[in-house]
């Protein structure tokens, strides 16, 4: 628990004009206790702090054992909503941009010994134009109509913008000469070496290695892993730093037809995630990961999408070790035409740098996701996508790129610059509502689109129905259970005869239930759950689990 403060003044500014970072935040007004890791929006009954957009405070104390003291001491934290600056006995340490990825900063100059240390961070959570994912913030000028200094803002994406600090804050040390990257790349045997100056490279061969699997193709051992255990020794003082890397072997490659893990085609049947849940919203939980992987396996799914940004890094361990496949996406969900200009490209470069050193070396990364339904049919997205594209197999050249498309074959300026076509499709639902049976023309139709336009394999990365818990009608109506399943099912009639062709996998949207801002459409969020909030199934859970342990079993 620490102590929290939310910035309640007009211009969110009474914190930094006041310089709460000096004091216990306590000594600068009423403070409430608050969680860590957690979204603080649903932890109280207050409507004006689940909707609050600007700086949010937060301090603890720390004890630092003074045996610390010949030790490089760094601060991290896994990620915090959206950007951050962070104090230590009232000296700033670091400040970071960006809601979903882990910073840290080394901070013996700030830290005291064998004492109580005051560890101040404010986050804030506005998103603006030139943010990932964009946001805007509305104000209102008509005093007749509405309060004074009235405004609220909405992001450019379906989900709640949880915000606060979501995952883990630590202190660690490391000797002060220390391992501060590796990156380990696995291939067949040859004996070729990379040489890179201010580098040390190396390579290992490990003869009959046990490969890493998806647990779709290994009931048995899936997810194997080995851990390059690297020691860095310092010749001055002798000490010694250590790091455990786990990695996987195991290939990826991709043909205009298909999709191979380890040189086998590969048919990924699984669904779109989010981080969300009831109480800690976006928030790092446990027992919620242990669930939502009992479940991913429950219902056969061998891969899952990060979807709408990257996930914490306990998520995807135990992708790695189970054996679950996974597409990363970067946080840029939501980009218009006009997020494409060269600050947000700058940003979005940044992003992406982080992204692939957080996650270069998870043998279940198998396709990094660049961005989620841009506005790819300007002009603008041409050269920004091809910018982020190349870039980002610059920093991997062993993974395939995408980005999940809604625009059409015929009109996207961006599909040419990716491996792999992910499209995200919604027949019967956001067009004619109710209808299935417009499903078996309008789905082959575009599907074969993509293909025979741009020769590369595609995956279907979104499609579903929101659907009411609980709500039962038959014939089958919109937002009934038995609906759900009759849409799912429809598409898959198409899956079936286009997977034998070009179509090298199928994700349902969504895993589960999610909060959304209030819109007509949402009630009290996005039910296109398989599963509830809660993660229990939904009829069409079932089918899904029929179907995709079928695949797996005929395998
Ligand atoms: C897609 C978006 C996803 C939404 C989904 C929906 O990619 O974030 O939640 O539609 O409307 O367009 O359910």
């Amino acid at each position: 628990m620490w102590n929290f403060r939310a910035d309640f003044s007009p211009g969110r500014n009474d914190g930094f004009s006041n310089e709460w970072w000096k004091f216990p935040l306590k000594k600068t007004g009423n403070v409430i206790p608050m969680p860590v890791p957690s979204s603080f929006n649903d932890i109280t009954t207050d409507f004006k702090l689940r909707e609050y957009v600007g700086w949010v405070w937060y301090d603890r104390e720390v004890y630092a054992s003074s045996d610390w003291r010949n030790k490089r001491v760094v601060l991290r934290i896994d990620s915090a909503h959206y950007f951050t600056q962070v104090w230590l006995n009232g000296v700033e340490v670091m400040s970071h941009v960006g809601g979903h990825l882990p910073f840290e900063a080394k901070v013996n100059d700030a830290l005291k010994f064998g004492q109580i240390n005051l560890l101040t961070v404010a986050v804030n959570n506005t998103l603006s134009p030139l943010t990932l994912p964009p946001g805007t913030v509305h104000y209102a000028n008509d005093p007749k109509s509405y309060p004074p200094g009235y405004f609220t803002m909405t992001g450019q994406f379906d989900f709640f913008n949880y915000a606060g600090i979501h995952r883990s804050v630590r202190l660690y040390t490391t000797p002060t000469v220390y391992v501060d990257d590796i990156t380990i790349i696995t291939k067949n045997a040859s004996r070729s070496q990379v040489a890179q100056s201010d580098r040390l490279v190396n390579s290992i061969t490990i003869s009959n290695p046990t490969l890493w699997r998806p647990y779709s193709e290994d009931l048995k051992n899936p997810g194997y892993q080995y851990t390059l255990k690297v020691e860095l020794r310092n010749s001055m003082n002798g000490e010694i730093d250590v790091y455990r890397q786990k990695f996987g072997i195991r290939t990826i490659r991709w043909t205009d037809t298909q999709l191979l893990i380890n040189d086998k085609p590969f048919y990924c049947h699984g669904v779109a995630k989010h981080e969300d849940s009831d109480i800690r919203g976006k928030g790092l939980d446990y027992p919620l990961i242990a669930r939502d992987f009992n479940m991913l396996n429950w219902l056969g799914a061998n891969c899952f999408r990060t979807s709408h940004y990257p996930y914490a890094e306990e998520i995807m361990d135990q992708a790695d070790a189970q054996g679950v496949v996974v597409f990363d996406e970067s946080p840029g969900v939501g980009i218009s035409k006009t997020n494409m200009g060269p600050e947000n490209l700058k940003h979005h470069l940044d992003v992406m740098k982080e992204l692939v050193r957080r996650d270069k070396n998870r043998p279940s990364v198998i396709i990094w996701s660049v961005a989620n339904e841009p506005q790819s049919n300007y002009d603008e997205a041409r050269d920004y996508f091809k910018s982020v594209i190349d870039f980002t197999r610059k920093l991997d050249p062993t993974r395939p790129i995408s980005f999940a498309d809604a625009q059409n074959y015929d009109t996207c300026k961006a599909a040419q610059f990716v491996d792999i076509i992910f499209v995200n499709r919604y027949y019967s639902w956001y067009s004619d509502m109710g209808h299935t049976e417009v499903v078996a023309y309008q789905l082959p139709e575009n599907l074969n689109g993509w293909h025979n336009k741009f020769k590369k394999p595609v995956i279907i990365t979104e499609y579903g129905a929101d659907t009411i818990s609980g709500l039962h009608t038959e014939p089958a109506n919109p937002f009934s259970e038995e609906y759900q399943a009759k849409m799912l099912e429809s598409y898959h009639k198409v899956f079936d005869d286009l997977k034998k062709k070009f179509l090298v996998g199928e994700m349902v949207w969504n895993f589960a239930d999610f909060m959304t801002d209030y819109a007509v459409n949402r009630v009290n969020g996005n039910k296109k759950g398989l599963l509830t909030r809660q993660r229990q199934p939904k009829a069409a859970a079932h089918r899904i689990r029929e179907r995709y342990w079928r695949i797996i079993n005929a395998n």
